[in-house]
């Protein structure tokens, strides 16, 4: 094979930098070790080639072999004139692919672009826009959608997707398995404080916004996990969420799994009837579930036929799990519960395995790191008492100091000394444990999956019966909020609210966006100077909607 090409120019640099004080420190503490994706996969091949490393519903491969595949795409991405740096959009389930697509990337000096399997054109247009994306890989079909109809949307919308690679049947693109070439060649592997992925945001305003993670930065945040989680080579990591979303991939996840040496089970779905049998076969001994998943594992788990005695640990996180159900962790399911609070931006909290009952049960855990610098601050940016709620805002040796391509964010999301303005309130307890109160922004978690206000509302302005509208979060016992859009219509006629959903999916959204709820109003309240800000308004449709008991 021929050497690559020169680096793509004219591309936006994709950067994430440390102020050098801070580089030098978390190089000389040991966090930072100049380890990359590729070399660490390539040093568990080495030691341990036979290890099972991947398993799915058809699949087991060895380390030895996801290497061999991973190198075997490398090659075969730059043969097909991808040049390092150019930016990948991945949309995959939970299948074997994802890993040798993405370790694929990473040996080439690609940079994957973390897609969930549930978003459709408008996100995936946004993000290969953002991203400045050349490529697009994605699975044929999954869950009854064809994903071939999606490629062909998004290379109408954003033509600079000169490459779509299919998993499967690939229709007029290339196939997966058609896109490999022998590994000689091969680039040497990146520079380890390059940006390695771009993540997606939970997009608090507006649309999603892009997350550049380095090698150094990434690997530390999982290699600590695998520590405060007890992961190691003898673990069994079932991934239940969607791999793609930052919670099963780093906390500590399938990418701690891998570092470790561990096997790495695929569940196609999370749902007790799918994940309990592979925890059976597989043995598994480490998972992680949002809250509402949790609750229905713990309902299904006494009458299940299936035998679940070897799950060790199993982490809960990306909304806030009650202590109702944090409490029958142990006695149900027999198993230790971590809590974890994170987020792609960085910062990870963890109530430690040791830790007593009371700590695991009514708190979300403490930072990963001694170097992660936690504020908790009133409005105005002054540090509140322990045990007083305020904003938490963070900094440290993998929480990111900006996002990629969006200035505007940038400005709002992190303050002059370099903290990330998380828009979490907190409340900081001693030893410092966080307690989550809630959110100074208005994006709704459903379900642990983050949903912007101002993106869905901005969605249904575009409808010509929609005059205004405002999306709010309301309390719900098992997706801990769901969305409900109040709605003005535009005129005597209002449409049917299963019309206006269907509407909203047919204009490619992620289908955990449409709202669950849909009230049509005569009119906003204003204040006396007819003014309010949106926010304020939700607030009070929220309150107004609670106070009539939840009726509308
Ligand atoms: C995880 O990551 P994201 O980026 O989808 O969402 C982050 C946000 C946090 O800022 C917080 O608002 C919420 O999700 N959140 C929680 C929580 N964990 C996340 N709120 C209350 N309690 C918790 N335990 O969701 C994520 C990333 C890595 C690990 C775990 C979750």
């Amino acid at each position: 094979m021929n050497p690559p090409g020169p680096p793509p120019t004219g591309l936006r640099p994709l950067r994430q930098d440390w102020p050098a004080e801070f580089a030098e420190r978390y190089r000389a503490a040991g966090y930072w070790r100049s380890e990359t994706f590729p070399g660490f996969l390539r040093q568990r091949a080495a030691e341990r080639p036979e290890a099972i490393a991947i398993v799915d519903r058809e699949r087991r491969w060895s380390y030895a072999e996801l290497w061999r595949r991973a190198e075997a795409h490398a090659a075969g991405f730059l043969a097909r004139g991808l040049r390092p740096g150019e930016r990948v959009v991945v949309q995959l389930g939970n299948i074997a692919e994802f890993f040798s697509v993405v370790f694929g990337l990473f040996r080439a000096g690609l940079v994957p672009v973390y897609a969930l399997p549930a978003h459709r054109i408008s996100e995936i247009a946004h993000f290969a826009r953002r991203a400045e994306a050349s490529a697009y890989v994605v699975a044929d079909r999954q869950d009854g959608f064809d994903y071939r109809d999606l490629a062909r949307a998004l290379q109408a919308e954003v033509p600079a997707v000169r490459h779509v690679v299919v998993v499967g049947e690939p229709g007029e693109f290339t196939a997966l398995e058609d896109c490999v070439a022998a590994p000689e060649g091969l680039p040497p592997d990146p520079d380890p404080q390059s940006v390695a992925f771009l993540q997606i945001s939970g997009g608090s305003t507006g649309l999603s916004k892009l997350i550049p993670r380095t090698h150094d930065d990434y690997i530390y945040s999982f290699r600590a996990s695998n520590e405060i989680c007890g992961v190691t080579a003898d673990s069994v990591f079932l991934v239940a969420l969607p791999a793609a979303h930052n919670f099963p991939m780093s906390s500590p996840g399938h990418m701690g799994a891998l570092h470790a040496g561990a096997r790495v089970v695929l569940s196609p779905a999370p749902d007790p009837a799918t994940a309990f049998p592979l925890i059976e076969r597989e043995r598994v001994t480490i998972t992680g579930l949002v809250p509402p998943l949790a609750l229905l594992w713990l309902q299904a788990a006494p009458a299940r036929r299936h035998d679940i005695s070897s799950l060790q640990v199993l982490l809960v996180g990306g909304a806030k799990f009650t202590p109702e159900g944090a409490k029958r962790v142990r006695p149900v399911l027999g198993c230790t519960l971590q809590q974890v609070f994170g987020m792609a931006e960085g910062l990870v909290n963890y109530t430690r395995l040791d830790d007593p009952e009371e700590i695991i049960v009514n708190t979300q855990g403490r930072p990963i790191s001694p170097d992660d610098e936690v504020l908790v601050v009133d409005d105005l940016g002054n540090p509140v008492a322990e045990g007083e709620a305020g904003h938490l805002l963070a900094r440290g040796p993998y929480t990111i100091r900006a996002y990629h391509n969006d200035d505007a964010a940038n400005a709002r999301s992190f303050t002059a000394d370099g903290y990330y303005r998380t828009g979490d309130i907190v409340k900081r307890l001693p030893g410092g444990y966080l307690v989550v109160q809630g959110r100074a922004g208005d994006h709704i978690n459903r379900a642990g999956e983050k949903i912007s206000a101002e993106e869905i509302e901005d969605h249904l302005l575009a409808h010509p019966d929609v005059f205004d509208v405002a999306i709010v979060s309301i309390p719900d016992d098992f997706l801990g909020e769901r969305s409900c859009a109040f709605v003005i219509a535009q005129g005597s006629e209002r449409p049917r609210p299963a019309a206006l959903k269907a509407w909203m999916r047919q204009r490619g959204i992620a289908d955990f966006k449409v709202p669950d709820q849909i009230i049509f109003v005569e009119r906003f309240a204003t204040t006396a100077a007819l003014k309010i800000s949106r926010k304020e308004l939700r607030a009070r449709l929220r309150a107004e909607f609670l106070q009539a008991g939840g009726a509308a």
